[in-house]
């Protein structure tokens, strides 16, 4: 459903001076060169949308679809396009091979092109079999015990790579569920050596100017062990793959309470971060909405991929891989990946906000308090109304969520897709 530009400048035009007073409230608070070098970087800051989050997500338990679900690549395209119309900021799309393997590449290209978007990491998968997939991935794929599961595995990751090279992307991203569910199932040397020597593989197929992120998980779906299950071995294998190898760090990934920040910010120090997938979570791999249940941990990450990158003289925008990793049981997809995107991007304004150069010293003196205060008031100051600007100068919505439903987008979609569209996904 295409957005015209004057349903935006309508919109807009109704809240603008709400905005501007605002605006120029937070001015006095933080200093015009301070917004103005926040409003241009949060212009150029984009997060990749992935094509399995655009349908209604459900557990294990069931699915309630609210309809209107995109039926086909194209609708992905389609919709993820509307989200960047919104916002300005959802430029790329992230798909999922083999659900969204494009029939005619030239037409998805124009396509994706009219939307204003890029096409970002693509992911294999090999947690589940496919339909008249000759050999199942029950226990395990690039670790199996049989050479020929691997070799499947393998060229399956291959063909990822070649779809993706087709539509310019410039990266592969590998999730494994691979592992064991109880002791004495697996020999973890050999697991881990067959999984290296698979990648290996894969590593080897890569164009000169791809990366391959290695994304981990701490558990499910196996329960007992998983082979590439946290930041340290996701480490080994990018550094013995080699330097187009990273780390990918999904933050519902970890074992309760552990400290995403510190992980993120030594995965930087030693160049292996790749990229981002964002959610929240409050108890496992929730797939939450990013920023819903601990915003203040969101700016503590982003605080240390700023300070961390900018020490290695990177470009925010386009160093690391930033994508969203969701999935939506109870909301309307596509709002509430705009209050991903906007929580996101709150996150890295409020770090963009943080003086860090006043916080080394108060750390290198050892004033825990005060390094507290900072950090506290970056995160408390209401960075909205940047964000706010940046997407008025983009010639996005002023209130993205709330035009959808002005226009009432959801109800437009399902007259044309209908109310029991499936969207293959998650
Ligand atoms: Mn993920």
């Amino acid at each position: 459903m295409p957005l015209e530009p004057y349903q935006i400048a309508a919109h807009n035009q109704q809240g603008e001076a709400t905005h501007r007073r605002r605006y120029e409230f937070l001015l006095e608070e933080i200093g015009e060169s301070a917004a103005e070098a926040i409003v241009t970087k949060l212009g150029t800051f984009q997060i990749a949308i992935p094509s399995w989050a655009l349908g209604t997500g459900g557990t294990r338990f069931g699915r309630f679809p609210g309809g209107g679900d995109p039926r086909s690549l194209e609708e992905k395209i389609e919709d993820v396009g509307l989200l960047h119309a919104l916002n300005r900021g959802s430029g790329a799309i992230s798909l999922h091979i083999p659900w969204d393997i494009p029939k005619d590449v030239d037409a998805i290209m124009r396509l994706a092109a009219r939307h204003g978007l890029a096409f970002d990491a693509v992911n294999s998968n090999t947690f589940q079999d496919q339909t008249g997939q000759a050999l199942s991935y029950k226990f395990g794929s690039l670790q199996h015990t049989n050479a020929a599961v691997r070799r499947q595995a393998i060229e399956h990751n291959i063909d990822v790579i070649r779809h993706g090279e087709a539509l310019g992307s410039k990266s592969i991203t590998v999730w494994l569920s691979d592992g064991s569910c109880f002791p004495g199932q697996l020999n973890f040397r050999k697991a881990f050596q067959r999984t290296l020597e698979s990648l290996q593989e894969i590593y080897a197929a890569l164009p000169p100017d791809w990366k391959m992120f290695v994304e981990y998980k701490a558990y499910e779906p196996n329960f007992y062990s998983t082979t590439v299950g946290d930041w340290g071995s996701s480490y080994l294998y990018a550094s013995k793959l080699g330097s187009k190898a990273y780390t990918l760090v999904d933050l519902g990934h970890h074992l309760p309470n552990a400290n995403i920040e510190q992980i993120v910010s030594l995965l930087l120090m030693e160049g292996k971060l790749g990229g981002f997938h964002f959610n929240d979570s409050k108890y496992g791999d929730d797939d939450l909405t990013a920023g819903s249940i601990k915003p203040y941990q969101l700016f503590l990450i982003f605080n240390e991929l700023v300070e961390g990158m900018d020490a290695r003289g990177m470009n925010h925008a386009t160093d690391l891989g930033w994508m969203i990793d969701a999935s939506h049981n109870v909301k309307d997809p596509l709002e509430d990946l705009l209050q991903s995107v906007e929580a996101i991007k709150l996150a890295y304004a409020q770090a963009l906000l943080v003086d860090h150069v006043a916080l080394e010293n108060l750390r290198e003196q050892n004033d825990v308090s005060a390094a507290q205060e900072l950090l506290q008031n970056a995160f408390r100051t209401d960075l909205r109304p940047l964000l706010a600007e940046a997407r008025l100068r983009a010639g996005a919505a002023l209130n993205p969520v709330g035009l959808f439903r002005e226009l009432n987008i959801r109800q437009k979609l399902i007259e044309t897709r209908g109310l029991k569209a499936v969207a293959t996904g998650l």
